[in-house]
């Protein structure tokens, strides 16, 4: 492949260079089976082909416009629509629950190798969640507690998930009124495959209030927890530098990825490289050290704790070990293609898996000793190192590409940002949108597809944002396209940003584009929202706010589950590619939820076009809250000043 036909595919020129590399090295890669694949099916699409009994597989046709159960075009896609979105929850909310376990098992003295590191962190969620002697009781018992109360909201079978609570009290008012309050996360997703399964939930529109239930117990329930429980026992992110992309690898040392989401192994990896036996080992191999360095939203979770630099995004996995320079790839669960062992038996990669609920034919399972999991990790750094001289120097291609970048903006460090350590506060952002320096917050989310040149579509949104004057929020695999861009180091996002933005980030130290995570940190978005709500001035619900939250290159079911949790919650969402689904269950997910939530799905497949919309949304908010008038007085006070 020529390097301009691969820059059509991918943004960066380190995936263009690997793609070339890819083709002389005879290795097959997504990009690839992406053309194999091209024909996609039709009904697929359309959200009409239904497998649920075996009568079918149903199709839904003018000519047959029911299946042989007597199934509409609207109930099979609701149906449709229903599992997606609880595929989407079970990840996020599984991934929590693994870490609620350890945060239960650290408590109870029974998990080695792992401590509560952030006792700010834990008393702090003790409190929002009603326990008593929240800021007094001994920590490791209070974390038994708040371990318990979160193991009952995977398993509570008649009351509420607790978690709604910790939203303003306007959309909890919503959510009781539609009825659409989920109890227990678990018992949520069994419902819903219930409901779909043959002749149970035939009305689209009831089946779309579980998909909406059941997203919620994704973003009020399972991710939230989630990114609650890591910042107990892993820290609470603050601003940290890294660098991005593949030139990240390093030629003279031993270099092992972490890939997937659960941020435990990666922790403990990350101690592991760290240690001086280890890292004499690898100098009796003739490397210069361990690097270590992360794909998808482990590299997300390490990167904001550790400042561990970020190999690459989703569609940079397999392009990584065409580097011919990567010892190992070790990975956990979600967004790991089962590719990847293909890929590396053209190199001397080792793909090693490490969780029993996700192995992978061709990688080597290795299970974490329980009771020593450093002792796990240090073999395993050891085996990577091991297969240091296995490298084939000819096969050996880093491209050079790399971008300084800084991460690490939970809503404590914003708060502290904005408001200063000793009167943290979200104050000096809801002024500068109510003086109309910001015109609003753009939650920019998801992951790449090979539908869609890789970080095309997600950079050219952010820069054309920021322009505009929309502070923005990332996370996922987006937020490291902007970081491949160099959208994440300040001064560049500041030099791109509209006038009033870059004032006030200049004022207050943050960069124009806050990098807060991983997939399940968007819990972190509606945190930072809700912050919002309560400093007032913008509303007192999501859907007043100036906000919109946009997936512009999404592929996985969670990103449909983020998606639905946002408008649920009433925040508008636009799509940079469609959702499969058709006739009302279209009409109802890209309209009538407008009606019941105060919010929708925008697909639109132009990022230019997206952000004509979203600015027309943030200016109709901004309208409607009447902040609109008194800030065009600011900005003209602004350019007066400046021209004096
Ligand atoms: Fe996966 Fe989280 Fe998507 Fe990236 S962004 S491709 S889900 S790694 Ni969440
Ligand atoms: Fe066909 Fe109905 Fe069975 Fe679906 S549930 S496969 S529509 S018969």
């Amino acid at each position: 492949m020529e390097f301009d036909i691969a820059l059509n595919k991918v943004s960066d020129e380190a995936s263009a260079k690997m793609l070339v590399k890819a083709e002389e090295d005879c290795v097959e890669t997504c990009f690839d089976r992406h053309e194999t694949q091209k024909t996609q099916c039709g009904f697929g699409k359309s959200g009409v082909c239904c497998k649920i009994c075996h009568m079918g597989p149903c199709r839904i046709t003018p000519k047959a416009p029911k299946g042989i159960c007597g199934a509409t075009a609207d109930t099979i896609a609701a149906r449709n629509f229903l599992r997606e979105v609880s595929g989407g929850t079970s990840a996020h909310s599984d991934h929590g629950r693994h870490l609620v376990l350890k945060l239960k098992a650290v408590a109870k003295g029974e998990a080695p190798g792992y401590a509560i590191k952030d006792e700010t962190a834990l008393r702090y969620a003790a409190k929002l969640y009603g326990i008593d002697g929240y800021d007094e009781r001994e920590k490791n018992n209070l974390a038994l507690e708040l371990a318990d109360l979160f193991l009952n909201e995977f398993s509570e079978q008649e009351g509420f998930l607790k978690t709604l609570s910790l939203a303003p009290q306007k959309r909890q008012g919503i959510w009781n009124a539609k009825g659409v309050n989920p109890n227990g996360i678990d018992r949520t997703v069994v419902e819903a495959m219930h409901r779909t399964t043959m002749g149970v939930d035939h009305d689209y529109k009831n089946l779309l209030m579980h998909a909406i239930r059941t997203a919620l117990a994704d973003g009020w329930g399972g991710a939230r927890i989630a990114s609650i429980v890591s910042d107990i026992l892993f820290g609470t992110p603050k601003p940290v530098k890294s660098t991005a992309n593949l030139g990240v690898l390093k030629k003279n040392t031993v270099n092992i990825l972490i890939h997937g989401h659960e941020p435990e192994l990666s922790e403990i990896l990350n101690v592991a490289v760290g240690d001086p036996e280890v890292k004499e080992y690898a100098k009796s191999a003739g490397a210069d050290g361990v690097t270590l360095a992360g794909i998808c939203c482990t590299a997300n979770e390490i990167l904001m704790r550790h400042g561990v630099p970020i190999a690459g995004n989703f569609l940079q996995q397999e392009l990584a070990i065409i580097t011919g320079a990567v010892e190992m790839m070790v990975i956990d669960v979600q967004c790991c293609m089962p590719g990847l062992p293909d890929v590396a038996k053209n190199y001397h990669t080792e793909i090693i898996s490490t969780t029993d609920i996700a192995k992978t034919i061709g990688a080597d399972h290795v299970k974490m000793n329980e009771h020593d999991p450093l002792k796990s990790a240090k073999e395993l750094v050891k085996r990577a190192i091991d297969n240091y001289k296995n490298r084939t120097e000819e096969k050996i291609n880093i491209p050079s590409e790399k971008e300084p970048l800084v991460a690490g903006f939970s809503v404590r460090a914003i708060k502290h940002m904005l408001g200063g350590k000793y009167r943290a506060s979200f104050r000096p952002l809801n002024d500068a949108i109510m003086q109309n320096r910001i015109l609003g917050v753009v939650g920019i989310v998801g992951c790449n597809t090979t539908k869609q040149k890789t970080d095309g579509y997600s950079n050219r949104l952010s820069e054309e944002l920021i322009k505009r004057n929309v502070l923005l929020l990332q996370t996922g695999c987006s937020a490291i396209g902007s970081a491949k861009a160099g959208m994440l180091k300040p001064e560049v996002a500041l030099e791109m940003a509209g006038d009033g933005l870059r004032e006030v980030c200049e004022t207050v130290g943050i960069p124009p584009i806050l990098h807060l995570g991983s997939c399940v940190d968007n819990s972190r978005i509606l945190e930072a929202a809700t912050e919002v709500i309560f400093e007032g001035g913008l509303g007192d619900d999501f859907s007043m706010v100036p906000a919109v939250g946009v997936a512009p290159e999404w592929m996985s079911e969670k990103a449909i589950a983020i998606g639905s949790y946002f408008v649920a919650s009433g925040i508008n969402v636009v799509l940079g590619n469609p959702l499969y689904v058709s006739g009302s269950v279209h009409e109802y997910l890209h309209n009538g939820a407008k009606e019941d939530f105060g919010a929708c799905f925008h697909c639109i497949e132009d990022p230019i076009e997206a952000a004509d919309k979203i600015v027309e949304i943030l200016m109709q908010k901004r309208e409607a809250l009447g902040i609109n008038k008194k800030s065009e007085r600011k900005l003209l006070d602004m350019k007066d000043r400046r021209a004096l």
